[in-house]
Parts: structure tokens; sequence; C-alpha cells
């Protein structure tokens, strides 16, 4: 038994030394990855399936309960100390964006992971279950809906779902078959909210404020809600050498104008009291042949903000900007809007309570508001939940570049002890 949990602490050498195993794992983890040299972890792929089945293998090396749910996220459990149905839930997701991170997510499943075996394995337990869940789809990478796996355990599932197709037209509903699973089982997922004491994510920041402010930690106060959407412009494909350029139906000309339009105005918001960030993150072009007038252009639009009205009407009023564009170069618009999530506060007390520990562990008790999305978007609209944000080199993320130090992932060890043993009472 480690004797100095009792006292409600991580001493500093246990932490350092269980940090430098998250960082091992966090790296082998980066290897399984569809694309040989970058990181590209996409739902219900063998890559997925590899990451699952090696956080069960850690879990069952130090006889922590784990399985996988209808929806395919990892589960690991350590058993309360009495028969209880109560449980703290912590987490993140294990897929990534196409050469993304190697920390984005899944540092939020292998930091608790690892610290659950480090309990188990000192016999430490609690009044209460305390869970850790990998999320198999946050990003939305592999078939664009995002937040899937979230959205399953919190019965959120839509069962439009099944239907999305990837690249390659394979539809989710068999991509779950491939992966064992039955998409018509997704509802077994959902999880007993009257059950869930706390669910609380560690997560890098993303952003660039805790190396500005030379912090390793803080809590997390509120998320951004985004809106994304997939966009068609048709236009008219043609010679590049016999049309002339006054009657051109022209979908790229539109597009990049309307794109160069839509970052002046987002960036135009940015001493509003809710500033707002947009971004246009895919561009095809069809045919894409360079002696074509473009036929087609396909964009993609992700809009957010901490306050949903701002974020709606600067979409609206940009939806119709685009609109005159294409009329002004006689092009059809086609729009979907492919995610939807509405910003959310993080529960007060255990916001509050997290922010007490930040300031214990660092001097500063720092919370702040998430410009990203996060699984806990999802849990907060059915159980208390709270966040804690750890430092990355330059606030660089979504890239390979994106890096973590062993220190930082230290104090976030003895943050999540901290809370566990003292900020959440049955
Ligand atoms: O897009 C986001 O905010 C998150 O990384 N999925
Ligand atoms: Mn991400
Ligand atoms: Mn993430």
């Amino acid at each position: 038994m480690d004797k100095a949990l009792l006292h409600k602490k991580l001493p500093r050498e246990t932490a350092d030394k269980l940090a430098i195993t998250v960082m091992e794992y966090c790296e082998l983890l980066a290897g399984y990855t569809q694309t040989q040299g970058q990181m590209d972890r996409r739902y219900l792929t063998p890559e997925h399936k590899r990451t699952n089945n090696k956080i069960a293998l850690l879990a069952q090396e130090s006889h922590l309960h784990t399985w996988q749910d209808q929806a395919g996220n990892q589960w690991v459990r350590l058993q309360a100390n009495q028969e209880t149905n109560q449980r703290i839930i912590l987490g993140s997701h294990t897929d990534t964006v196409p050469n993304g991170g190697k920390y984005d997510g899944i540092l939020g499943v292998v930091a608790p992971l690892v610290l659950l075996k480090h309990f188990a394995d000192n016999g430490v337990c609690f009044d209460f279950h305390v869970d850790v869940v990998g999320f198999g789809d946050e990003e939305g990478t592999r078939f664009g809906a995002t937040l899937l796996g979230s959205s399953a355990i919190s019965g959120k599932w839509k069962s439009k779902w099944r239907e999305l197709v990837d690249e390659n037209g394979v539809t989710l509903a068999q991509a779950m078959h491939s992966f064992g699973l039955d998409v018509s089982k997704v509802s077994e997922a959902q999880i007993d909210s009257n059950h869930v004491l706390a669910y609380l994510e560690l997560h890098i920041e993303q952003g660039p404020v805790l190396e500005e402010k030379n912090l390793p930690i803080s809590a997390v106060n509120g998320i951004a809600g985004a809106r994304r959407f997939a966009i068609t412009l048709e236009g008219k494909a043609g010679h590049a050498g016999t049309v002339p350029m006054g009657s051109r139906q022209d979908s790229l000309v539109a597009a990049s104008q309307w794109i160069v339009e839509l970052n002046k105005a987002a960036q135009n918001t940015i001493t509003d009291e809710y500033p707002v960030l947009a971004t246009v993150g895919k561009l095809e072009v069809y045919p894409g042949g360079v002696n074509v007038i473009p036929g087609s252009v396909g964009l993609s639009l992700d809009v957010r903000s901490i306050n949903d009205s701002a974020r709606d009407t600067f979409i609206t009023d940009k939806l119709e900007r685009l609109e005159c564009l294409a009329n002004a170069h006689g092009l059809r618009i086609e729009l979907e809007e492919t995610h939807t999530a509405q910003a959310v506060s993080c529960d007060t007390s255990f916001t509050e309570a997290m922010t007490e520990v930040v300031g214990l562990l660092t001097g500063t008790p720092l919370a702040l508001s998430s410009g990203a999305g996060h699984d806990a978007m999802v849990l907060a609209e059915i159980v208390p939940t709270t966040m804690l944000f750890m430092r990355c080199e330059g606030g660089i993320s979504h890239n390979p570049k994106e890096s973590i130090c062993t220190e930082d992932v230290s104090v976030s060890l003895s943050a999540l002890t901290m809370f566990i043993n003292e900020k959440v009472v049955i």
C-alpha cells in the first residue's frame, strides 16, 4: 500500500515516475496509426481495435476490470471498496485528426489509466468505482459527425448515423460490423447518469495561454459551441482557353472570395465580448484539371464561440453573403450542417474544486474556457462535468509538432489524485 496516498497526495517522486510511464504509453500508442509516419487513428479501424486491446491488456496486468461497450469505447474500472453503483468517470478520446499530434485525446485516457494501475497495484480504492473511458470517436475524422463515442454513452446517438459513409464508401454500420459490433445495439452503451458522481477530462489546452502564463495546468469553466457545415458550390466546368473571362461560372473564384471575407469578419470579432472563430479546413476542387474551369468546389465550414447566439448570428450573415456571391457567379449551393454542439459551462462546484486543486499545486488558481470541443461537452448534458487543462508547447495541436513535458504530466497526475481523493464524495 502506497501509504502517502492515504494523505491524499501523490508523492512527487511517485507522480514523476508515473508521468514517465504516461509518456511511454503515449509514444507507443502513437504507432497505432493508419498512415505510416504520421498520427492518423480513426473510429472502428484496425488501429482503433489495437488501441482498445492495448488499453485492456494494461488494465488486466493490474487486475483492473475492462470491457468494450457497444459503441466501441474501451472502459477500465477500479472497483469500489463497497457494494455501490456510484462511479466517477475520467476519460477522453482515442481517435485523432489526420496528421495530428500524439497527445490530443489519448493523454486523457492514458494518464488516468496509469493512475488506476498505480492505485490497484498498491491496494488503493475508493467508496465509488473509478472508471476510465477511451471514446472511439471525438474528432469525426472518418465519418464527419463527431463525438460519436460520448454521444452513445449519453443516449444522444442518432440512428441516422448508421448511414454515414467514410471516404471509401464504407457505412458506419458496416464498419461497426467489421469491428465486431452491431449498430442496432449501440443503445446498450448508454450509462445511467444517476450513478455518475462526476465526469473529469484531462486534455491538452491546445492553445497558448498556459505557456504564456508559465503554468502547467488549469481548470476549465466552459467549452465553446461549434457548428460545422459541408458546402458545395456548383458552377460550370469549361475550357480554360476558350471561355471568355466575363462569362464563366467559376465556383472556385466565388469560394475564394467568400473564404477571405469570412476570415476578415471573424478577425473583426477578436475584441468583441464573444469572439467568433471561423475556419475553412477542407477545400476540394472538381474536376481539378489545370486547364479546366472548376465545375464545383466542396468546402467545410467550422464556426465557434463561447456564446451560441454570437456564433449563430455570424453564421447567418456569412451564409447570406455566400448566397449573394453564388448568385453573382451563377452558381448553385448545396449546404449540409454536419455538426452542432452548443457551448457548455462546466459544473460550477467541481470546477471550483479543480481550480482550488490547481491553485494548491501551482500557486495560481486559474480556470480557462476551451475553444476546442471535447467529449466533456456531451457528458456535461447528463452528469456533473469538469476538465483539467495541461500545457502544450506553443499551444500547437492538430499538428505533428504537438508536444508536452513529463513535468506537466506529473503535476496533472497529482491534480487528478487530489480531485478524486478530496473533491468527490458519495
Ligand atoms: O474540433 C475540436 O475542437 C476537437 O479537437 N474535436
Ligand atoms: Mn482534437
Ligand atoms: Mn481532443
